[in-house]
């Protein structure tokens, strides 16, 4: 111990501590992961998009993933916390243009100054496993990937709706095209829509395992779960064809054929293959066609539609109905056509009533319907339910359910499942993304880039109105690898979804030259234990990275792992104090780089893990964050003090095993045995927060222990050891979420190494510590009450006298017995104590429940323990009592877990 005798200033001063221990852990390795660990717990933050600064949301998430792995760490196990970079995409483009630079030089430079954010902040990752996705040391395994996956045959190319400016001759992302208007960001020409075939990934291939492998994602939040199960959107449904004479056959998808005797008309996609035959000879249908291409998805509503002048013939009825090409049908969905029933579908009502179409009702309410058969009028609107089958030739009075399965034969139909999830368009118009590795020539059409060819490198930057890899003459203008001639290459890049598909495997071996990610180890390391990121990630981000984890895995690059992520958290919003989501343009925000430098990292970590958990909102408190500073100031100043020697301790009990003492003063036994075990019982507590990352509750506990060591020295003289094992455990269980801290409080309290090395405390809870709190609190509320009814000012003694051992047995006889009184009756120990023992039994019987009880023993150590803090609260002399020693009247009212109280003024 350390003493050093003169007064100086306490407290620690942020801006000193933090760098000194960042550059000890980054001295001690302390976040490196060996190559060979063994399957070490993976937590994983999303990586950042390089912006150039972190926002509190970053700062939020990372602290969540930091706090945990360092908990991990602490507790022994080998913890994989890695980071990287989410670099390409076309904010960086924007930046070049309009700093006058290239996207790399500015990514490169966000980099480094996010790279100094997060270390400021005390995140520690390893670093030897950073991860850039615009190097083509990473994208190169992109291009590696698109053609395996095409040789697997997941890649295909199809007609996709482009954003295109006539003025500038150029596709435009979405992001580009501005406002209701629709107009181009550089030259506010309005935009057009153009049809043009885009590279995709064939990923409703896999639509049916990502749907029912979320059943088995129990790590998950269900609304994540529920937004994937949603976009997958699974139908299961009949496709039947109808004949439109002079065209044949065409099928429809429905999943109400139950209604098939109420079609009243057709529709067709506008993209429909015999929308586009009847085009050719009708100008009307053409012109539609046409319009409809070039709208906006959303500009049309549903009663957009054209008469096509032909009919289709319902196969149930044997009836014409006429034929509509319409918007609302959409191309890629089901055969691309369908019957439209008015009477039992809301768009096809409205639809009916803006054409004047017939609206004929085939289902009526069953009679377990809500609703009267009478009182529905399908000319007024839909009745959508399931019901009893009627106008429907030999099956009126089936059930919706059974003509579904029996139409199916009856009219020639087969069953059909249909997926809402669409394929994934991966081609971007733009330069700062990975090259798709694709060489068009004249004769042998695409052709892919051999891999010796591989990366494809991006070429310099081009200031230019398109897309700066069309004007990269040099590059663009290649042999063909088939034939030799001329050809051109592909001069689309890839969405950077493609990149944050696969980097948590990267990280496994981020400088591997010859192939994407070590398999073995791999597969060993994954999935991520934890991943922790935003929800607007729910769906896209997480459903690519499932999709992909289990493409490399059925290519054998990956074993026996078919989901990425265990168990996922999303953190919720920061809002501004002003309840807002704290954003730029709002101007609520609060920087970190000012918090870390008025108050310290820590104290902004403390704050964010403390005002809320972390799937909740967050709501900046300037208040909150000083009271999250004093606190780390006072536990620094508690221990100081203790260290110093200015906290007189002393030695409990005879078995003096404390060296640390110089004042060799007795220390209290009970109130010894009472701290040390609330120091287990915490580290117990904040050990199952942590786990479930509740960390809000570990902290609280925290609190409350640093608390009870200032009580316990202002109560008496404290047992060195145990105070001091009371500091050092509230340090341990701080330093997961103020790291800086903990490390310094470790060093006052003259440990060698860093905090970060060293052994979480153990986590056991003490022995009936449940109902020992129990029982101490319910006495304590007791006491509470007499004093206030009786209204006792100034109470002298308080007697405590417990039950006698025979009331236990009565209570446990009541808590196994049907009916209390006659069980207790007939206990012949219990017969001696006569009608005391009926009293009890009979007062017993009209109670709900028994708690659980110490034997009469526990009672009185508890209590005895505990007398302090009554003695501190009702500043009185606690004595107590066992009921042989109490006197009579008073053991009498004792009951187990509720003694007998008696205070003297
Ligand atoms: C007849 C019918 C009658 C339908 C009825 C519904 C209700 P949901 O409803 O979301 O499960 N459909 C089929 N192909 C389509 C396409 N390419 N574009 C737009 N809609 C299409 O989706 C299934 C229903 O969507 C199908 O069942 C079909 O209309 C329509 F009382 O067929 B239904
Ligand atoms: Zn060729």
């Amino acid at each position: 111990m350390t003493t050093t005798g003169e007064e100086r200033e306490r407290g620690f001063d942020h801006t000193a501590i933090e760098p000194r221990w960042q550059a000890a852990w980054e001295d001690a390795d302390v976040f490196r992961i060996d190559d060979d660990a063994e399957d070490p717990e993976y937590v994983l933050a999303m990586f950042p998009y390089t912006s150039g600064s972190l926002h509190m949301g970053h700062v939020r998430n990372y602290t969540i993933t930091d706090a945990f792995a360092r908990f991990e760490r602490m507790r022994g196990e080998s913890v994989l916390h890695p980071m990287g970079w989410d670099s390409f995409g076309l904010p960086a483009e924007n930046a070049a243009e309009e700093r006058d630079t290239n996207p790399r030089d500015w990514t490169m430079q966000c980099i480094d100054s996010m790279r100094d954010q997060l270390t400021e902040m005390g995140f520690g990752y390893d670093w030897e496993r950073e991860v850039t996705t615009c190097e083509p040391e990473y994208y190169q395994w992109n291009q590696w990937l698109f053609k395996r996956f095409r040789e697997a045959g997941l890649v295909e190319r199809q007609g996709a709706e482009l954003n295109w400016c006539p003025s500038c001759e150029t596709v435009l992302a979405d992001e580009q095209v501005e406002g209701e208007a629709e107009l181009c960001w550089r030259c506010d020409t309005p935009i057009e829509h153009r049809e043009m075939d885009q590279w995709f990934f064939t990923i409703t291939d896999y639509a049916e395992e990502l749907l029912e492998a979320l059943d088995g994602l129990d790590g998950w939040p269900n609304n994540v779960r529920e937004m994937q199960r949603n976009w997958i959107g699974k139908q299961e449904g009949a496709s039947v064809a109808f004949e439109i004479p002079g065209y044949g056959d065409v099928d429809i998808f429905t999943t109400r054929l139950d209604t098939i005797y109420g079609a009243t008309y057709f529709s067709l996609a506008p993209g429909h293959p015999v929308a586009q035959e009847i085009a050719e000879s009708n100008e009307d249908v053409a012109e539609y066609i046409e319009m409809a291409e070039q709208a906006d998805e959303d500009d049309l509503d549903v009663t957009s539609g054209v008469f096509t002048g032909e009919y289709a013939v319902n196969p149930a009825t044997g009836e014409e109905i006429p034929v509509y090409v319409a918007d609302y049908v959409l191309t890629d969905v089901g055969t691309g056509a369908l019957y439209a029933v008015p009477a039992h579908d809301d768009r096809d009502h409205e639809f009916a009533e803006a054409h004047d179409i017939d609206i004929v009702q085939v289902v009526e309410p069953g009679p377990e319907a809500e609703v009267d058969a009478d009182d529905i009028d399908v000319q007024e609107a839909a009745y959508t339910p399931d019901g009893l089958l009627v106008d429907s030739g030999e099956y009126d009075g089936l059930h919706s359910e059974d003509a579904r399965e029996t139409f199916v034969d009856v009219f020639d139909g087969e069953e059909r499942t249909e997926y809402n999830l669409r394929d994934w368009g991966i081609s971007r118009q733009r330069y700062w993304g990975t090259p798709i590795p694709m060489i068009h020539c004249e004769d042998c059409g695409y052709v892919e880039v051999p891999d010796e060819d591989l990366p494809v490198e991006l070429p310099e930057f081009i200031h230019t109105t398109g897309n700066p890899l069309d004007a990269a003459e040099e590059w663009k203008h290649v042999d063909c690898p088939d034939c030799g001639g001329d050809a051109v290459r592909e001069t689309d890049t890839m969405d950077t979804f493609v990149d944050s598909s696969w980097y948590f495997l990267r990280y496994t071996a981020p400088d591997l030259t010859d192939a994407p990610f070590d398999a073995d180890r791999a597969s060993d390391w994954m999935p991520v234990d934890q991943y922790v990121g935003g929800i607007e990630h729910a769906v896209m981000h997480l459903l690519y990275a499932r999709f992909f984890t289990k493409v490399v895995e059925d290519l054998d690059m990956l074993d026996g792992v078919r989901e990425p992520f265990t168990n996922l958290t999303n953190q919720g919003m920061v809002l501004g104090e002003d309840g807002h989501k704290m954003s730029k343009s709002r101007g609520n925000g609060v920087s970190p780089q000012r918090i870390i430098e008025e108050y310290g990292a820590d104290t902004a970590r403390l704050f964010i893990m403390e005002a809320a958990q972390p799937e909740k909102e967050l709501a900046w408190s300037a208040e909150e964050v000083q009271s999250a500073h004093s606190f780390l100031q006072n536990v620094y100043t508690l221990a100081e003090e203790y260290a110093d020697g200015d906290v007189e301790t002393g030695t409990a009990g005879s078995e003096a095993q404390s060296a640390s003492t110089e004042s060799g003063e007795t220390a209290n036994t009970d109130i010894a045995d009472y701290v040390a075990r609330e120091i287990e019982a915490t580290a117990a507590r904040a050990t199952e927060e942590y786990e479930q990352l509740r960390f809000n509750h570990a902290l609280q506990a925290v609190r409350e222990l640093v608390s009870l060591l200032r009580r316990y020295r202002n109560a008496t003289t404290p047992d060195a050891e145990v105070f001091e094992r009371g500091l050092t455990t509230a340090a341990k269980l701080l330093s997961p979420v103020a790291p800086h801290v903990g490390e310094e409080l470790w060093s006052v309290l003259d440990n060698d190494g860093l905090m970060a090395e060293s052994d979480w405390p153990s986590a056991e809870a003490p022995e009936d510590y449940a109902v020992s709190r129990r029982l101490v609190e319910n006495t304590r509320e007791d006491i509470r009450d007499i004093v206030d009814t009786v209204g006792i000012e100034d109470p002298q003694t308080i007697t405590l006298a417990v039950a006698p051992a025979w009331k236990h047995r009565v209570v446990d006889i009541a808590r196994d017995a049907d009916d209390v009184v006659p069980a207790v009756m007939q206990n012949e120990e219990l017969q001696r104590y006569g009608s005391a023992a009926a009293d009890f039994a009979k007062e017993l019987a009209g109670r709900a429940q028994y708690d659980e009880t110490l034997a009469p023993e526990g009672e009185l150590t508890a209590l005895a323990r505990a007398a302090w803090l009554i003695e501190e609260e009702f500043d009185a002399d606690v004595v107590v009592q066992s009921a042989a020693d109490a006197d009579d009247g008073l053991a009498k009212k004792a009951e187990p877990g509720r003694p007998a109280i008696d205070i003297a003024e």
